[in-house]
């Protein structure tokens, strides 16, 4: 029972990195939105086709002085993708080794999550989406999450026109959100899901502002369109913020929630990155995301520890200058002095910041240089890492399929009644 928390308790003290005191409570009490950019890898960032750049608005975001950006920040994404980055990020708990734990353990599992800690803090919380609310089984965990509105697709008018893929265009989603964001009591967590960058990259002519790249294979050439896309709908939301006034009173948060183009395009990437090949050094660095935080005043700078989606909670929420002694959360504020830039990946593979082990091979990270044979101290060194990524994977798994949190008793955070919660848009 609860004492299957204690050894998960001891390694999250023993490892525990104390928040950045120079970004305690910056940014509290303002709005949060957290905008999922799907299948957006950090690679494009500040790269051109053709003379264009790729994501114009995000680099201008990138750079912002007033933009908190990681060049360094990795998904952990297993097989459910999506899925596992919305519970990294509102958990600091891993996706499972195989499946979705948002599909098999989020409708009934206790979670302590960010949008229920920050309702308890007076934040009004709602998530958006242009797909069904059954995907992912979002429309129940986002009931375990403590989401107090989901606006997905029913929410919306649809036009013809209006979808693509795997629901509503980028560019009308976010647009026709904002009716529904204006009317949330502040402060507000607002999540915006996009999905327009979405394999197999499907896009209308007119909405195709760049060319497609020239790699010759057919679900890697578009991605540059799409991904052109998202970021022109970004540049529409960000003005929309600022007219609003909205942008002075909120931090953004901006993340891509996993690599949209697969190892098993080997030669495209190699293509796209300008490399003659990839080895499993380019292929792990080909896993960064973007991870930028936004808001006006807030001290920026580009910053380059190496970290992960499991990060993001503590992080976001020291910014926020709200605590959350005794959750169980996996990851460490990424602004830490002390913190200790181990990457996991799901299947046990990791980037530190001075090794990189992926695809069963080891690699200096700064350098991409192979060991082929380490020495005796780096064979201790790897080791020690090594059992800190197992160990975070393993007991992350055991409070999910142990749903260990029910146990987790604070005494200063209310369990979450699903029964609160009811997502079905009211008529009328
Ligand atoms: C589905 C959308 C895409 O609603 O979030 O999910 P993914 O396939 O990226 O997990
Ligand atoms: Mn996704």
């Amino acid at each position: 029972k609860s004492s299957q928390l204690d050894p998960i308790r001891k390694f999250l003290k023993e490892t525990h990195a104390n928040p950045n005191i120079q970004y305690k409570g910056v940014e509290k009490g303002k709005n949060v939105f957290v905008i999922h950019l799907e299948s957006l890898q950090q690679f494009v960032i500040d790269k051109k086709w053709k003379g264009q750049e790729i994501t114009p608005n995000l680099n201008k975001l990138y750079h912002d002085k007033n933009t908190l950006a990681f060049d360094n920040f990795f998904n952990q994404v297993g097989q459910g993708k999506t899925a596992d980055a919305e519970m990294m990020l509102e958990n600091s708990l891993f996706g499972l080794p195989e499946g979705a734990a948002m599909v098999t353990d989020g409708t009934t599992n206790t979670f302590q999550s960010t949008p229920a800690i920050l309702d308890q803090h007076g934040y009004t919380t709602a998530a958006f989406h242009g797909d069904v609310p059954s995907f992912w089984n979002r429309d129940n965990a986002y009931k375990s999450f403590g989401y107090q509105y989901f606006f997905s697709k029913q929410y919306f008018d649809i036009k013809p026109g209006y979808v693509s893929g795997y629901g509503m265009k980028d560019k009308i989603f976010l647009r026709d959100s904002m009716q529904y964001v204006q009317q949330l009591p502040q402060p507000f967590y607002a999540k915006l899901i996009t999905v327009s960058n979405h394999y197999p990259y499907l896009i209308s002519k007119e909405n195709a502002t760049i060319a497609p790249w020239d790699t010759g294979d057919p679900t890697v050439d578009p991605y540059v369109q799409t991904a052109h896309y998202l970021d022109q709908s970004i540049g529409e939301l960000m003005q929309y913020l600022k007219k609003s006034g909205l942008e002075k009173k909120s931090v953004l948060v901006l993340y891509g929630d996993h690599y949209g183009i697969s190892n098993n395009h080997k030669p495209a990437i190699a293509k796209i990155l300008g490399l003659k090949g990839v080895n499993n050094y380019d292929l792990a660095m080909f896993q960064k995301v973007p991870f930028m935080i936004h808001a006006d005043g807030l001290k920026g700078g580009i910053n380059h520890n190496y970290s992960g989606e499991i990060d993001v909670m503590p992080t976001l929420m020291n910014i926020l200058g709200i605590k959350t002694p005794g959750t169980i959360e996996f990851g460490q504020d990424m602004t830490a002095k002390n913190f200790n830039q181990i990457v996991a990946f799901r299947d046990g593979s990791f980037v530190s910041k001075k090794y990189t082990k992926y695809g069963g091979d080891l690699y200096y990270t700064a350098t991409g240089e192979q060991i082929t044979n380490e020495t005796g101290n780096q064979k201790k060194e790897i080791a020690k890492i090594q059992d800190y990524v197992d160990k975070q994977l393993t007991y992350s798994d055991k409070v999910i399929n142990g749903d260990l949190l029910r146990f987790n008793k604070l005494d200063w955070f209310k369990k979450v009644n699903k029964a609160d919660y009811n997502y079905k848009k009211q008529n009328g």
